[in-house]
């Protein structure tokens, strides 16, 4: 069985590899292939891809608002996203200009995970800072 695919790009293989429960092998792969290739009869179906694996990125975004202190948002850039000082003002300052931005870009589960801590820190703080995720 051959599975060809339009997309050249390096998620295409992850996600047929999710989609398939299929395990990538990477002593079996042809550098000049550009298209799966399923053994039906081995235990483990194997998917043969010339391009490294990559899963779906997340962007996480800060959102502003009239309330929360500036002082907070640089203190939340600098402990959940490990931004150094300088940055964390940069960050912080765009998005009370522009309105939203972008405070690093994730897996999704650490993207849920920043995204989550953040919510739960402003809301025991008693502010209402917006943190959101999007795909990249
Ligand atoms: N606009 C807020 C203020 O003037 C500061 C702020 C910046 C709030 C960024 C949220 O994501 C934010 N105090």
């Amino acid at each position: 069985m051959v599975l060809s695919s339009s997309r050249n790009d390096n998620r295409s293989s992850y996600e047929a590899s999710r989609t398939f429960g299929l395990k990538r092998q990477d002593h079996q792969c042809d550098q000049t292939m550009s298209e799966y290739k399923i053994k039906p009869d081995e235990t483990t179906l194997t998917l043969e891809r010339n391009e490294t694996q990559q899963p779906p990125m997340y962007k996480v975004l800060l959102h502003n608002d009239d309330y929360t202190p500036m002082d907070f948002v640089v203190l939340i850039l600098e402990t959940v996203f490990h931004k150094p000082h300088d940055d964390a003002v940069k960050i912080m300052l765009s998005v009370h200009q522009k309105g939203t931005g972008v405070c690093g870009v994730f897996t999704h589960e650490i993207a849920e995970v920043k995204t989550t801590k953040v919510t739960e820190l402003s809301r025991q703080n008693e502010y209402p800072l917006m943190c959101t995720m999007e795909p990249e």
